[in-house]
């Protein structure tokens, strides 16, 4: 049967099925079903297994989806499989031919599929979005939306949403590649053409489009965020031309509002006097739409409010992560907001309906670049020392300093789960840090773009993974859970008192929501950094995770990526159910 819009919006509330990234427009990763519970979950074994196959064992970060007993899951350089779900057979499968030189910066990986009407959506790395019929696998189309040896790609699942002021459904997605100087952007499609309905830039002053034809600039046409240079062409600095600010996780959506609420990337280059006024200070150049969470008009792709968590982004903390929509209770009244665990290493909840303010508190310990986030101003407070100095002339490389969380993060991409029973947040950190400093930089075409070294290392010895159940009323952390490798998987909460998270030595682990115990466990053979999900199936709930080591750690991770060298490689798919004794 077709998927519809209501099917979509009710996706966290019904059993049968997982119809988006996040289980729901709101992405809060909760799911009310409770056969599988604290009492029962140590009878939970494998009911399936099936591999990705051939040679292509890299990162599997996808979310599956689930519709009519079929599951669909997106593999490493751009493939996507439907498997039955009661037996684990491959019903269909396709591999994007991809051309030599795509880019993308950290591992070839793909965070999942869309599904509506008869098709399913995803990515692929030389950015282009691909629409296949849901029961054949057949193409029906590709639409280009960069260049990738620009350096233009996609890693992230794309999101339907229902306009409701036009009642049009629409394909939501966005862009990767900051590390090459993109100017990063969000696109709006008709899910049946793939034709393009806008596009909107999330670097202040670049100009939108609306039906083919030029729309707005995002912010102020003179982009008084980004310093000028009167010497170029443009009159501004050359970090403006490619300066970042990709979506290149998924947009939340809330219906209530008519909102699209995405967090954009970090700026480019990663270098910060690359992009301040000379001999100024760069808390006076804020760089935006980078590193904030954005909200944005379904009808036009217009930017309804924007909130920064790191204004000019210094350290690569991108803004990217995923947005929760919750409704936060403070003193008996209810404020609809979203929720947001950035790189930077602090937990924001902001009024979701005009991007004010509400709170932040840490998330992870030894927070070096900021203090805390500013009560009044909801701007972070700096402390000295933490934006690495400019190459002393004639120097190549500036002096490094120590800074924590690292840019890989306090969290990264990999999702956490809001649990309406107990009202915490299930947060995948990770305790690291990093040696930091400022190489020279200029732009050149398909180029690394970053004018940044780095060294990750260890903070404690006995863990990097941090799995913590936070209060967003209080900024307490209810229970936490230490792991020695660091954490890459998204988070499950259910109704059954269980939270579910996968582990880079390959475990998929359920928690106690309510304690922290970890209640069972099971090796799956290769790293877990996927999101796990849920579904009923003939009366019996399962659990499903992909299995397949990779990401940005072992690229980039530095000391952890030596830590992670032992994890072997793998590509599967786990299908859970409870044992019959
Ligand atoms: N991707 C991962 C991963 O899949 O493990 C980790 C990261 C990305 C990062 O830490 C990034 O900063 C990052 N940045 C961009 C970007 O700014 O365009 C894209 C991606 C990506 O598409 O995977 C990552």
């Amino acid at each position: 049967t077709p998927v519809t819009w209501d099917d979509i919006q009710q996706d966290q509330a019904t059993t049968d099925d997982v119809l988006g990234y996040g289980i729901g427009p709101k992405a809060q990763r909760y799911s009310p079903m409770d056969a599988i519970n604290t009492d029962n979950v140590k009878r939970l074994v494998p009911a399936w297994t099936y591999s990705f196959g051939d040679e292509k064992q890299r990162g599997q970060e996808s979310q599956a989806l689930v519709h009519d007993g079929v599951i669909y899951v997106t593999g490493s350089y751009s493939r996507i499989f439907a498997i039955d779900a009661k037996t684990g057979k491959q019903i269909w499968s396709y591999t994007a031919r991809l051309p030599d030189g795509i880019r993308p910066c950290c591992d070839v990986v793909n965070r999942g599929a869309a599904i509506y009407g008869d098709k399913v959506f995803f990515g692929t790395l030389d950015a282009k979005m691909v629409a296949l019929n849901k029961d054949t696998g057949k193409v029906v189309w590709r639409e280009t939306f960069g260049d990738y040896e620009e350096g233009y790609t996609m890693t992230g699942a794309p999101t339907i949403v229902k306009d409701q002021s036009t009642g049009r459904v629409m394909l939501i997605h966005g862009s990767s590649g900051d590390e090459f100087g993109v100017v990063g952007k969000l696109f709006a499609r008709d899910p049946d053409t793939g034709e393009e309905i806008w596009m909107r830039p999330f670097v202040e002053g670049h100009m939108g489009r609306l039906n083919g034809e030029e729309s707005t600039p995002t912010g102020d046409p003179d982009a008084p965020s980004w310093p000028d240079d009167p010497a170029r062409e443009t009159g501004k600095v050359e970090a403006w031309s490619h300066g970042g600010g990709a979506p290149w996780q998924s947009a939340s959506y809330d219906a209530e509002t008519n909102t699209i609420i995405v967090g954009a990337g970090n700026p480019a280059p990663w270098n910060t006097w690359e992009r301040t006024a000379e001999g100024d200070d760069p808390r006076n150049w804020d760089n935006l739409y980078t590193s904030g969470q954005v909200a944005v008009e379904p009808s036009t792709g217009e930017v309804k409010w924007f909130y920064q968590h790191t204004p000019n982004d210094a350290w690569d903390f991108s803004g990217n992560n995923e947005l929760v929509l919750f409704e936060y209770d403070e003193e008996g009244e209810t404020v609809k907001a979203t929720a947001h665990a950035d790189r930077n290493g602090f937990f924001y909840v902001v009024n979701r309906e005009n991007g004010d303010f509400i709170r932040a508190f840490p998330f992870v310990d030894n927070i070096t670049w900021a203090s805390h986030i500013d009560p009044d101003s909801g701007r972070p407070v700096e402390n000295e020392n933490q934006r690495p100095p400019k190459p002393a002339p004639g120097e190549e490389r500036g002096e490094s300093i120590e800074v924590s969380p690292p840019f890989l993060g306090g969290k990264n991409w990999n999702p956490m789960a809001y649990s309406q029973d107990t009202g915490l947040f299930y947060v995948p950190g990770n305790h690291w840090k990093e040696e930091y400093w400022t190489e020279n930089v200029s732009y050149s075409k398909g180029n690394a773009y970053l004018g940044q070294g780095f060294r990750i290392r260890r903070m404690y010895d006995d863990h990097v993974g941090i799995l913590r159940a936070m209060d967003p009323l209080t900024g307490d952390v209810a229970w936490e859970h230490k792991e020695p490798l660091p954490l890459w998987a998204g988070v499950l909460a259910t109704k059954g008192g269980l939270v579910f998270t996968g582990t880079g030595d390959g475990y998929l682990k359920a928690f106690d929501a309510k304690s922290g115990e970890e209640v069972w466990s099971f090796q799956t053979g290769s790293g877990i950094i996927s999101s796990p999900i849920t579904w009923e199936m003939d009366g019996e709930q399962y659990i499903g995770v992909a299995s397949g080591y990779g990401g940005a750690v072992p690229l980039w991770g530095g000391d952890m990526a030596v830590l992670t060298k032992p994890v072997p490689q793998g590509g599967s798919f786990w299908a859970f159910k409870l044992a019959d004794f």
